[in-house]
């Protein structure tokens, strides 16, 4: 474990510092009308979980390179969780994937996360693989098959992904399918879609009164053709088609390059209908990158939707916030610790966008002007905000820093056993 004790030594030598830039960013942002103070604590309050898949070193189709001190099981990930929670104050809660995090024991399980100081965000179904000993193979599709005892049997999985997460007192069950087609006419596109709702209503009809349901969709692999749940229009009109508890979950690499993300989340906003996010980033696919890596203005503008939706008072539900990447080249802890930082600058950013001027801009049609209001906001140096903000949480101003010095993972490869390498892990 990072110790609490190790994490307030280890902020010692760097509070001055800390201290003398917040100090100075707090008086360039009084000049603009803004107290520091009030954005530092709606920063403290974001939170976002951190995926099980996630702290094992993930993998491409080709190879898979497993780091020293991987998790070993579910247990091993959420002390992980907890260490990457420990560090950066945001990160509390933690997303497990069924059946790969399936113990045999469920309650010690939630017993264990209580001791970490962890919670279960969504749990997840997998109906995209085979697992030993299924009956009914999901080669052809899971939700949408066109044999009925295929879809029963992954209508089935999703009932008792339910009924696991009752247990781990999680609220919303995420259902992403790779059903879909390699050709044109391998599938008739409307009848898959047609199949899809009526399983889905059955999840739907066994979720409890106070959970709900994240359709996630992506636009291709493994289906090149097409797939079922292929974009927003898709998640929608199945979200509208189940009911107030079906909502659409945006992973942010599930959209063809280019395509403007922050409309899509406004779209959603507009419909009610947006359930919550997998946040990752991406160049050219799904590449399930590191949150804030490659496009962090793309990230921005996400936030500054949902900030703006918040200030209207947008009626939406509350958003479930999650991170989906695959780390292969880094270690994971450090990947996730890195991501939520982007998250925490990206809303911190949007929080800063002068929304007054902006809308004047907007009704008095200045587009430059009002571009220039989100660049200000956006080129704003808000790292002492995120120090503050995790201070806030009893947690390290320099998660990264605090975190090599810890010697967490060094302690994790001497009492966990090299996992083997081997096989593609993409998921
Ligand atoms: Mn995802």
């Amino acid at each position: 474990m990072v110790s609490q004790d190790f994490v307030v030594a280890n902020n010692t030598s760097r509070a001055a510092d800390h201290e003398h830039d917040y100090e100075t960013l707090g008086r360039q942002l009084r000049r603009r009308g803004i107290d520091i103070d009030r954005i530092a604590e709606d920063v403290a309050r974001f939170r976002v979980a951190l995926p099980s898949w996630a702290v094992g070193t993930g993998g491409t189709r080709f190879a898979r390179y497993p780091g020293p001190g991987e998790p070993r099981d579910v247990f091993d990930k959420l002390e992980d969780c907890a260490a990457i929670h420990r560090l950066t104050g945001a990160t509390d809660e933690v997303s497990l994937h069924f059946p790969w995090d399936q113990p045999d024991d469920l309650p010690a399980l939630k017993a264990r996360a209580d001791e970490l100081g962890l919670k279960f965000a969504p749990v997840n179904s997998n109906t995209f693989q085979d697992q030993p000993g299924q009956e009914h193979s999901y080669k052809y599709g899971s939700l949408t098959h066109t044999d009925a005892a295929v879809r029963a049997q992954a209508v089935a999985h999703n009932l008792d992904c339910i009924r696991m997460g009752k247990v781990l007192g999680s609220r919303a069950l995420t259902v992403w399918i790779g059903d879909g087609a390699n050709f044109p006419g391998q599938q008739h596109t409307a009848r898959a879609f047609e199949r899809y709702l009526e399983s889905a209503a059955q999840i739907y009809a066994a979720l409890p009164d106070d959970w709900c349901m994240l359709i996630e969709h992506k636009m291709y692999e493994p289906a090149f053709y097409a797939t079922v749940i292929q974009d927003w229009g898709s998640s929608l009109m199945a979200a509208q088609a189940l009911g107030p508890k079906a909502l659409c979950l945006v992973d942010l690499g599930h959209h063809a390059p280019n395509v403007n993300i922050e409309m899509i989340v406004a779209r959603l906003i507009h419909a009610g209908r947006l359930g919550g996010f997998h946040f990752n980033d991406s160049r050219y696919g799904d590449d399930d990158l590191d949150t804030g890596s490659i496009n962090p203005y793309r990230l921005f503008l996400v936030f500054n939707e949902l900030i703006d939706a918040e200030r209207r008072q947008a009626s939406n539900p509350s958003l479930a916030h999650m991170l989906d990447q695959s780390h292969n080249i880094t270690d994971p802890v450090e990947s996730l610790i890195s991501s939520t930082i982007e998250l925490q600058r990206a809303q911190a950013q949007a929080l800063l966008v002068d929304r007054e001027a902006l809308a004047e801009f907007q009704t008095n049609n200045d587009a430059l002007m009002a571009s220039q209001a989100l660049k200000a906001a956006f080129i704003t140096d808000v790292s002492p905000i995120l120090a503050k903000a995790r201070l806030l949480n009893d947690a390290a101003i320099d998660p990264l820093g605090a975190y090599r010095a810890s010697g967490y993972r060094q302690a994790c490869a001497a009492a966990r056993p090299a996992a083997r390498g081997g096989g593609g892990g993409i998921v």
